[in-house]
């Protein structure tokens, strides 16, 4: 994919583009075997979000033992060249993988979040390559706020209750609690400058992990997609610690911040594959 001045400005100002055709027929099976390997080789740390209710989806992340799996994806399929080329950045790290699986078509929307919640550290060269595999129209894609990223850090979401999306992760003062975005738009649909796609298999949306992103529900005439997110980060990523209270969370994420940095201090812990 060729990397234009405008592309670059959008992911910037606006958080998110679209990446159309990244992915030929053959990458995009590539992608999808160390999807599948995924998939087959689950962590004891994998999940399913939502369980027991009809919003129950298979989520996992960080899987240790398969790294080796994505790093050779990245490698073959020049994601790193294609991060750094986004952002101008010299260096390029891994910041890890993340799967989704919704099937059967009654899983509903995935909560608007930020990343960033969920990590220690913000700035400018931070992005998620999210791959979906089938074709989705715009209503079953992944939607965002524009521009998002570089406005408020809101708290995240502890994706405890399906019922309430803005269920505070920290329920810390440093960070207000998500807003109810679907509730404003139900009663005010342009109250959120919200941008999504239509999308084929071998397009993928690349966005700046810090911008608003939430949605992307299976339904009866889109009743399922399997997704990979590939995350990376740059030169320009910087440690904003975490808040103090305890995550309501399913997993344990209390331990993220590092007593030896600074805010502001540049972020690149030695455990996160240094791709250039
Ligand atoms: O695919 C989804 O349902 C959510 C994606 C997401 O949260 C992410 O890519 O960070």
């Amino acid at each position: 994919m060729k990397v234009t001045e405008q592309l670059k400005q959008d992911l910037a100002g606006d958080g998110a583009v679209v990446a159309r055709g990244l992915f030929g027929a053959q990458e995009l099976s590539r992608v999808r075997e160390t999807y599948d390997y995924g998939i087959a080789h689950p962590s004891p740390r994998a999940k399913h979000v939502y369980p027991g209710t009809p919003d129950e989806h298979f989520n996992e992340y960080g899987n240790p033992d398969n790294i080796e799996q994505y790093l050779l994806l990245i490698k073959d399929l020049g994601l790193a060249d294609l991060a750094a080329s986004l952002w101008d950045s010299e260096h390029v790290w891994f910041l890890g993988e993340e799967l989704f699986m919704k099937k059967g078509g009654k899983a509903g929307r995935s909560p608007w979040h930020q990343d960033t919640a969920y990590m220690p550290a913000n700035g400018p060269h931070l992005l998620n390559i999210w791959i979906s595999f089938e074709k989705l129209p715009k209503r079953n894609a992944l939607e965002f706020v524009r521009g998002s990223h570089l406005g408020t850090q809101y708290d995240g979401t502890s994706y405890t209750d399906p019922t309430d999306p803005t269920k505070p992760l920290w329920g810390a003062a440093d960070w207000p609690r998500l807003p109810d975005i679907e509730a404003e738009r139900a009663q005010h649909p342009g109250s959120w400058d919200v941008i999504s796609w239509d999308l084929e298999p071998g397009d993928a949306l690349v966005f700046h992990s810090g911008t608003l992103h939430g949605g992307a529900p299976v339904t009866p005439d889109c009743p399922d997609r399997h997704t990979l997110v590939l995350r990376f980060f740059g030169d320009k990523l910087f440690y904003r610690p975490l808040p103090s209270t305890k995550p309501d969370f399913g997993h344990d994420i209390s331990g993220l911040n590092d007593p030896t940095l600074t805010p502001g201090d540049q972020y690149h812990p030695e455990y996160f594959a240094q791709l250039r």
